[in-house]
């Protein structure tokens, strides 16, 4: 590497890698991207695919000795790392000046929705105002002031919007039209998120749009979301761990797509001409009992066996049906998911009983069972 980090010990070159900036080589040579939210789900499949496009990746991580930014390391060994916290407007603004970037993603949040009633007000700040400090840090670095001029913004922006603005939906399926009705403190801190993001597009001319995406999963989606719940939960059951799997809702329906489709619409919608935001999803809806049913007959087990339906984990107010139109996404960006329902289900199944296989049971990554 051009900064020297190369020669260092490995442990060395991640505190190098916080510290330095890009050479003046690099600066000329490669597109690059900041993403915040690095140490989550589409942080690393985000980064991997940006990776992939010749892109030098750039990651925000916050704390003093996160334990997850050695993890990112482990997966994303090409990846720069930046400290940076939503909360902290001047560490954002360091962090862009530092990077330089040409499109930032902002993918950080409290991002689980029970928690965003038991801390409402962190969640507005970190998910709703850490928006605007991303959007702020942006617009001081590129020297845009009050008037909207098509030539300020040069560096690209991504909001991470999601499906929950729709909440309680005033129709189905949903659409970039379809009315906001959001359901949780983490619903509403999103909405703010999406209106100052076509605010500062409209009011300064930026390059600012949002996604507003449906549920995406993974093995590598945390431990809390019913999906990761569900899929580590039938390996327990079945590697004879667990007897039991306790849930809420099982009514509940969602479009549910794989999140390394979905990190791809991410970048094709920074790769457009135009500044526009788009609805992302696969169109079709399950229950969250159909989940059930299918993942633990991946394992060969009956469901009604296991699964214990559990009041601490009912919300209180709940988004009980969402299903994306992603006609815009389609037909504008030729975006379409290739995993469906099924075969995710099964990718998740499968990867969490080589896990726990291999771990003895635990899950490095497994916050425990937590009710709201
Ligand atoms: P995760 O919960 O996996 O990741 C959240 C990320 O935010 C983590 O990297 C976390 O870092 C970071 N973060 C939290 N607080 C701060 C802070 N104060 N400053 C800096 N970083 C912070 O989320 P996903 O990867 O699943 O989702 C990415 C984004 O997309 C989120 O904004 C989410 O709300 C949104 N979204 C997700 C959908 C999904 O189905 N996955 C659907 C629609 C939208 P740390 O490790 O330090 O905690
Ligand atoms: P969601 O995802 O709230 O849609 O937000 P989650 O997987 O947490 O819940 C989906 C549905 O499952 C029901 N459910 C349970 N959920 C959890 N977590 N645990 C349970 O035991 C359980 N039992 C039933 C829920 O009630 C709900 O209806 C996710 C997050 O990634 C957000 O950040 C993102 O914006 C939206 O998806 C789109």
């Amino acid at each position: 590497m051009s900064s020297g980090v190369g020669k260092l010990p490995r442990r060395d070159r991640w505190s190098a890698a916080i510290a330095a900036g890009p050479t003046d080589a690099e600066i000329s040579l490669t597109r690059r991207a900041l993403i915040t939210g690095i140490t989550g789900q589409d942080g690393s499949y985000l980064a991997e695919h940006l990776h992939a496009q010749g892109y030098e990746v750039w990651g925000l991580v916050r704390g003093q000795a996160n334990p997850r930014v050695r993890r990112v390391r482990q997966l994303l060994g090409d990846v720069r790392l930046v400290r940076g916290d939503l909360l902290d407007q001047g560490s954002l603004i360091s962090a862009v000046e530092r990077v330089q970037p040409d499109e930032v993603y902002n993918l950080a949040a409290i991002s689980y929705v029970p928690m965003s009633w038991q801390q409402a007000e962190l969640t507005g700040e970190v998910t709703g105002l850490g928006v605007l400090r991303v959007l702020e840090a942006i617009r001081v670095c590129s020297g845009i002031s009050a008037s909207r001029s098509p030539s300020h913004g040069q560096i690209r922006f991504y909001q991470a919007s999601s499906s929950e603005m729709f909440g309680k939906v005033r129709e189905s399926p949903q659409t970039e039209h379809t009315p906001f009705h959001p359901r949780s403190p983490y619903g509403v801190a999103k909405a703010y998120g999406h209106h100052l993001t076509q605010n500062y597009r409209e009011s300064y001319g930026m390059f600012a749009v949002s996604g507003i995406l449906f549920n995406h999963e993974s093995p590598r989606r945390g431990a809390e979301f019913v999906t990761r719940k569900v899929s580590l939960g039938v390996a327990k059951v079945k590697l004879g761990y667990e007897r039991q799997l306790r849930l809420g809702n099982l009514g509940a329906s969602r479009d549910w797509g794989f999140a390394g489709d979905y990190v791809r619409a991410m970048h094709q919608m920074l790769d457009r001409d135009e500044p526009s935001d788009y609805v992302v999803g696969t169109g079709v809806t399950h229950s969250v009992g159909e989940l059930v049913e299918l993942a633990f007959k991946v394992a060969g087990l009956d469901w009604h066996d296991h699964v214990v339906t559990d009041a601490a984990f009912i919300r209180p107010a709940e988004v009980d049906q969402l299903c994306a139109n992603p006609a815009k996404a389609a037909s504008e960006l030729g975006w379409e998911p290739k995993v469906g329902f099924e075969e995710l289900v099964a990718m998740m199944v499968e990867a969490d009983l080589e896990l726990l296989s291999v771990s003895g049971g635990h899950a490095e990554d497994s916050f425990g069972s937590d009710a709201w």
